[in-house]
């Protein structure tokens, strides 16, 4: 007998072609940003979320264009999902005046108001109250967009997140605080950090209706979002979910990873969310191994041709980098 998500596939085998090569931009984008860095071509650092891409994907996947998220120091993926430009996004973190906030924020700083993304955030859990605060405009201009707030499991331990938990949920507010369990906040491990077994236990504090899912499939993560989603535009809210999930790199370029083996690393290889979904694939003969190899490599040379052309791309002029940074 199948299994449910080869059915589902094979319903809608081009909705969900399009996930997986979204997930694929995001992966061969992160991937490429290492190859630059590691030419000393961007300077600062970055967070990767290489083995986190279903997470970003399956929740963005079922947002309008009109919606919002709030994301964090690991935000290429929210980014990429959310419809941010790839150039734009290159030119940023390789510094260029053509990047989405003119090469002057860098990775950390990926914003874009056209796409309705509220922002990354350097500050861990200094987007809960940005999102909740977005959550609270869009009700009371009786609007039906709804929010997505996405954070790592260290930043429930942040006070921003209780706080804004409790507001959301008095005022029940059009927002989903997503929360990706990595398992690790820079070098701490989840386990030591708290003494629950999933974020989602915090909802109860809060009465907030809470959830724990595999966020490294695909198919979890794009069912439960799109259910919250319609929830929310009905008047319910807010949700908790927890997607649990590994970060397969380092916490940021400065990170080798000494407090975890290798091989827990190893063990972890085997959910990766892309692997998945092209095994799911290849199984329901949507796509073969060469399809997929093939469909990677064009992918792969776009992108390496567009870092050509960004790195054609002028830096900001002395005048530009003093543009916007006071309000006037
Ligand atoms: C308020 C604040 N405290 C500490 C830091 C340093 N810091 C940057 S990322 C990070 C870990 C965050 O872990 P988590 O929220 O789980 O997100 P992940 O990095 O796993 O995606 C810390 C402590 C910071 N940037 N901001």
């Amino acid at each position: 007998m199948k299994n449910k998500t080869i059915e589902k596939m094979e319903q809608h085998p081009n909705h969900f072609k399009k996930l997986l090569r979204k997930m694929w931009e995001i992966r061969i984008f992160e991937e490429t940003l290492e190859q630059l860095y590691a030419k000393n071509k961007i300077h600062g650092t970055f967070h990767l979320c290489i083995g986190q891409e279903a997470a970003a994907v399956g929740s963005i996947a079922c947002l309008s264009q009109e919606d919002w998220i709030a994301s964090t120091h690991r935000n290429h993926g929210h980014s990429l999902a959310k419809g941010t430009s790839m150039r734009a996004m290159f030119a940023e973190i390789l510094g260029k005046s053509t990047g989405i906030n003119g090469g002057k924020g860098g990775s950390m700083h990926i914003s874009d108001a056209k796409n309705h993304h509220l922002g990354s955030n350097g500050v861990v859990g200094g987007n809960f109250p940005i999102a909740a605060g977005a959550a609270l405009s869009m009700k009371m201009q009786n609007k039906k967009q709804v929010v997505f707030c996405f954070a790592g499991e260290g930043a429930t331990n942040e006070g921003s997140f209780h706080e804004a938990m409790n507001l959301a949920s008095i005022w029940q507010l059009p927002i989903t605080f997503f929360i990706e369990n990595n398992q690790y906040g820079m070098s701490s491990a989840f386990k030591k950090m708290t003494r629950l077994d999933s974020i989602a236990q915090r909802g109860s504090s809060y009465g907030v209706e809470s959830f724990s899912i595999d966020g490294n499939d695909l198919m979890s993560v794009e069912q439960l979002s799109k259910r919250l989603v319609q929830r929310m535009r009905h008047g319910e809210g807010p949700f908790l979910v927890e997607a649990k999930t590994y970060r397969y790199r380092g916490h940021s370029k400065s990170d080798s990873c000494l407090y975890r083996s290798k091989e827990e690393e190893g063990r972890q290889q085997a959910y990766d969310p892309i692997r998945r979904v092209e095994a799911n694939f290849i199984e329901s003969k949507i796509m073969n191994k060469m399809d997929i190899f093939e469909e990677k490599q064009i992918i792969r040379e776009k992108i390496w041709q567009l870092v050509q052309e960004v790195e054609g791309d002028s830096l900001p002029s002395d005048q530009e980098l003093l543009a916007n940074i006071y309000a006037k």
